[in-house]
């Protein structure tokens, strides 16, 4: 049975996966109003990664027979100064997120909880993706701003960015890796 301060901090974390869909959300909007719909695929696609955290967090604390606790979603922002501005917001999300998990994996040895420990290095393996997903747009958006053409380029590479197998394969019924 899952100790109520570990399952306390999971559902927390439940919240925050929630408000980073709803974040990148807003960020897609932003991009279709402007019609870079490579940069809305690209917030699509995170939109829908974020989801499957929540999700998959939800389903660990269904496995250890904790209620799952869902609260009110705060309201990100809903404007940018720049594409580069909105990616530089996102990089600045995925640190802040990297550290609620850190903190989390830190909860989960003080509990002894090794369950959760093994199962929280996989969000640990997977903030490193999610930080440099996001610096890697920060870094080209960056090099390309001032550069001819260099919006369209990097908008339409980002419109060929794909959902991952295992996010399919959760959106589809099929259970999570
Ligand atoms: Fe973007 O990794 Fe979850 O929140």
């Amino acid at each position: 049975m899952i100790k109520k301060e570990m399952l306390e901090a999971l559902n927390a974390q439940v919240n925050e996966e929630l408000y980073s869909a709803y974040l990148y959300a807003a960020m897609r909007a932003y991009f279709e109003a402007q019609n870079l719909k490579g940069f809305s695929n690209w917030m699509r696609i995170q939109t829908e990664e974020e989801l499957f955290h929540a999700r998959k967090i939800v389903e660990f604390i269904f496995e250890r027979g904790g209620h799952a606790a869902f609260k009110a979603i705060k309201g990100p922002d809903a404007d940018w100064a720049s594409p580069l501005d909105a990616f530089k917001a996102s990089y600045k999300h995925e640190c802040h997120i990297s550290e609620c998990i850190n903190k989390l994996a830190t909860l989960a040895l003080k509990h002894d909880d090794h369950a959760a420990r093994v199962f929280l290095e996989w969000f640990v393996t997977e903030q490193v993706e999610e930080e440099s997903n996001a610096d890697q747009m920060v870094q080209n958006l960056t090099r390309m701003q001032d550069a001819p053409g260099g919006l369209f380029l990097l908008d339409r590479e980002a419109g060929a960015r794909t959902l991952s197998p295992m996010v399919v394969a959760s959106v589809s019924g099929a259970p999570a890796a």
